[in-house]
């Protein structure tokens, strides 16, 4: 049995220190956010569970991971020279491409010595007295801080299918995100992959290349699109660099954090020839991208009608790829509107159905009822296995949050706190919970936007906040029980208005059993949402408390 998740390693000496701020994680927020607190003068430890710097792009190194946002626009934007010396190889690279790139920001701004690696954050408590979080680690640090920034990322906390069995499984296994860094060599293996979205998408192609046979467990199908990814023309990458500092500003005001020219019609209210012919350029467009599949007509994720359109488009699509028509119907997603659940990207993902080493289980006739010792048990028979590919998702926005025991004012613990679903003030703050800043959190865009784009404002918009404090003789601040009520209920209403709320998702939690149904990300878009965060700041931070 594998088990690729880095653990603690030897428990060090207990140290209790003082520093200004605790940052939790070192993805791009959290190295963002450390190299933002260093230019204010602020003193920094920056823990991260991994056994090295990048968060997902560490943690995520199956193959055929690589991001679904074009490199030129998944790139930190805060530094000029960075922006200009950095390369791209790819419309989408690949994970080590990426890594490589978060690596080299560690060291370009120096941020390593501030970085504990294999250390996990376990609680936070909130001291009333002093005004400061006392920080545990699971390797014995005891550290005081008058910050905490939650910069965990939304899809870090994995998760495993509730099958039993595993512990007895004599093959070796292995989730998506918690990838061995030595990596796997699948070649003549019997392997099975659980899982059909994003992560799945991406991994079962190549597996199916190396392997002896793929089994490939399905419970709902997505929507893939082709990904068309190239090598980036040296030319193209030049000329937007050119212009860069009006692309990123496009990209700021935008709705996905990702500029595209706004729609002015719905989807019914075109022709039919013209709405196929447009569905069908972005298909094969070698430049397209989800963006621009989903900003064609601006109700695609508010109506039905419109949106039957481009699912039904791309069912076609699906039809046309896997040769095996039985097998292409068992791919065709009805359950769910197209953009309600994350679509996924993909490259060859349809077509490697038509191989003859793959076969598809679809686990909503036949569910999986345990893994044995020789493979997976479903309700129709047992299959035998090698290796088990887990692409089987996360415990999504709260998940990593919740998983540290995060104490607030009169010790009231953020968990009991978000039992019925996450409350913030504009996915950054906690009423009861002074100084503490989630970037990215649950009621902000983050998911629904390009990350780098929502990273970077959230970072932006603390680092601002602390100054501010500072320049004040600040101490504390603290949003507000009004505040918070407002905005958890300003978030749902809008979400109430799209067609999110009507998948099951992880965007409503609903991949984890007994997590409440609740639609976490802000749906309203990344422009409009920082317009909002700026007010709130040029207010002198309405909705919060600042205390002395
Ligand atoms: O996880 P998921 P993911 N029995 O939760 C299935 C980002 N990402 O890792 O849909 C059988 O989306 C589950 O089935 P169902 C991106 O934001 C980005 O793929 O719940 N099946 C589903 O098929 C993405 O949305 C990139 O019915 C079970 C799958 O496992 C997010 O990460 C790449 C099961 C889980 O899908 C998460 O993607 C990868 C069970 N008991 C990820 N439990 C790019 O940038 C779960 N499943 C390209």
């Amino acid at each position: 049995m594998t088990q690729t998740s880095p653990g603690p390693q030897q428990v060090d000496e207990a140290s209790t220190r003082e520093v200004d701020a605790v940052v939790v994680g070192a993805g791009l927020s959290g190295l963002y956010m450390l190299h933002k607190l260093r230019g204010l003068g602020l003193s920094v430890q920056v823990y991260e569970r991994d056994a090295g710097v990048g968060g997902t792009w560490f943690a995520n190194r199956y193959p055929g991971a690589r991001v679904d946002v074009k490199s030129m626009d998944y790139a930190y934007s805060f530094d000029a020279e960075l922006e200009q010396e950095w390369e791209w190889t790819e419309k989408y690279p690949a994970q080590e491409e990426l890594l490589r790139y978060i690596e080299h920001v560690a060291d370009r701004f120096d941020l390593r010595p501030h970085i504990r690696l294999r250390t996990r954050v376990t609680e936070a408590v909130f001291d009333e007295g002093a005004g400061r979080w006392r920080v545990g680690t699971d390797r014995g640090d005891r550290v005081s801080a008058q910050y905490l920034i939650m910069a965990t990322g939304c899809l870090s906390a994995s998760r495993l299918p509730e099958v039993p069995g595993l512990e007895g499984f004599r093959g070796d296994w292995y989730h998506t995100a918690q990838w061995p860094e030595e990596g796997v060599d699948f070649t003549g293996k019997r392997v099975a992959v659980i899982g059909t979205a994003s992560s799945g998408v991406q991994v079962i192609p190549l597996i199916a290349e190396r392997a002896a046979q793929l089994t490939v467990f399905q419970r709902t199908p997505n929507f893939v699109i082709p990904a068309n990814n190239h090598p980036l023309d040296p030319d193209d990458q030049r000329s937007v660099k050119a212009r860069y500092a009006e692309v990123r500003k496009a990209n700021r005001e935008s709705g996905f954090g990702v500029a595209f020219p706004e729609a002015t019609k719905g989807a019914m209210e075109v022709p039919d020839q013209e709405r196929h012919d447009y569905y069908r350029k972005v298909w094969y467009d070698k430049d397209n991208s989800l963006v621009s599949l989903l900003s064609g007509y601006n109700d695609l994720i508010l109506s039905k009608d419109s949106n039957d359109t481009i699912a039904q488009f791309v069912r076609d699509r699906i039809a046309e790829v896997v040769e095996d028509p039985e097998v292409a119907e068992q791919l065709q997603p009805w359950d769910h509107p197209l953009g309600a659940k994350r679509p996924c990207l993909g490259t060859n993902y349809y077509e490697t159905f038509n191989r003859p080493n793959v076969s598809l289980v679809n686990v909503r006739k036949t569910p999986l009822t345990e893994i044995t010792p020789a493979g997976i048990r479903t309700s129709e028979k047992e299959f035998a296995f090698d290796a088990v590919v887990f692409a089987t998702g996360f415990d999504a926005m709260t998940g990593p949050l919740l998983a540290v025991d995060i104490r607030g004012r009169d010790g009231a613990r953020l968990t009991e706190r978000w039992a019925e679903g996450p409350r913030t003030y504009l996915g950054l703050a906690v009423a009861g919970f002074p100084n503490l800043f989630t970037i990215t959190g649950p009621g902000s865009p983050s998911v629904l936007s390009n990350m780098m784009v929502s990273i970077e404002q959230h970072v932006e918009w603390v680092g601002d906040a602390i100054a501010a404090m500072r320049a004040q003789g600040k101490r504390t601040i603290e949003a507000t029980a009004d505040a918070e009520d407002f905005w958890t209920r300003h978030v749902d209403e809008v979400a109430q208005a799209t067609l999110y709320p009507t998948a099951d998702s992880w965007y409503m939690g609903s991949n984890v059993p007994g997590k409440p149904q609740v639609f976490m990300p802000y749906p309203a878009g990344v422009g409009l949402y920082r317009q909002t965060c700026d007010e709130v700041a040029a207010a002198g931070y309405n909705g919060f408390e600042l205390a002395e």
